[in-house]
């Protein structure tokens, strides 16, 4: 009885004062809804979808400069570079958003000289190219970390 008092006490702060994350994500103060969580493993574009949606989320989705700088403050850290939810997998040279399906729109990061769909072909979007917070085209084929992004609890647990 007292676990269950403190667990409808535990979402019901979470709820109503601040989102709350699952362990091991990540969320900040300056983008509330959302958690995030940095891989430590490495898996290609596909499997890290796959991850990604096995948590109930996607694959980050830096579609504006608030979260993009936020990634970029987080993978700056780590010096990693993480999968995430963009590609032109079926269109080349059009990027879509995984989880909207609709392109780029005011807001990207781009690193000069990429997307160049490099080599063999490039579909899959990585951010923090080379250290410098930027996103590349990369082989989707690559082993990387990722990013997974979900909403607060009420997306992360129950929807
Ligand atoms: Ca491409
Ligand atoms: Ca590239």
């Amino acid at each position: 009885m007292a676990s269950f008092v403190m667990k409808f006490l535990l979402i019901s702060i979470c709820v109503t004062v601040i989102t709350c994350c699952a362990p091991g994500w990540k969320k900040t103060s300056s983008l509330s809804g959302w958690c995030f969580l940095f891989s430590h493993n490495q898996v290609t574009w596909a499997e890290a979808e796959e991850i990604c949606r096995s948590f109930e989320g996607y694959l980050a989705e830096p579609i504006n400069k608030p979260i993009d700088d936020y990634l970029i403050s987080e993978t700056l850290k780590t010096g990693r570079k993480y999968w995430l939810g963009l590609s032109d997998l079926e269109q080349e040279g059009t990027f879509l958003w995984t989880t909207s399906q609709t392109g780029i729109t005011s807001y990207n990061n781009w690193i000069p000289g990429d997307p160049n769909n490099a080599n063999s072909g490039e579909d899959c979007v990585l951010n923090n190219w080379t250290h410098r917070g930027k996103w590349a085209d990369g082989d989707c084929e690559w082993k990387e970390y990722y990013i997974c992004q979900t909403e607060d609890i009420d997306g992360g647990i129950v929807g």
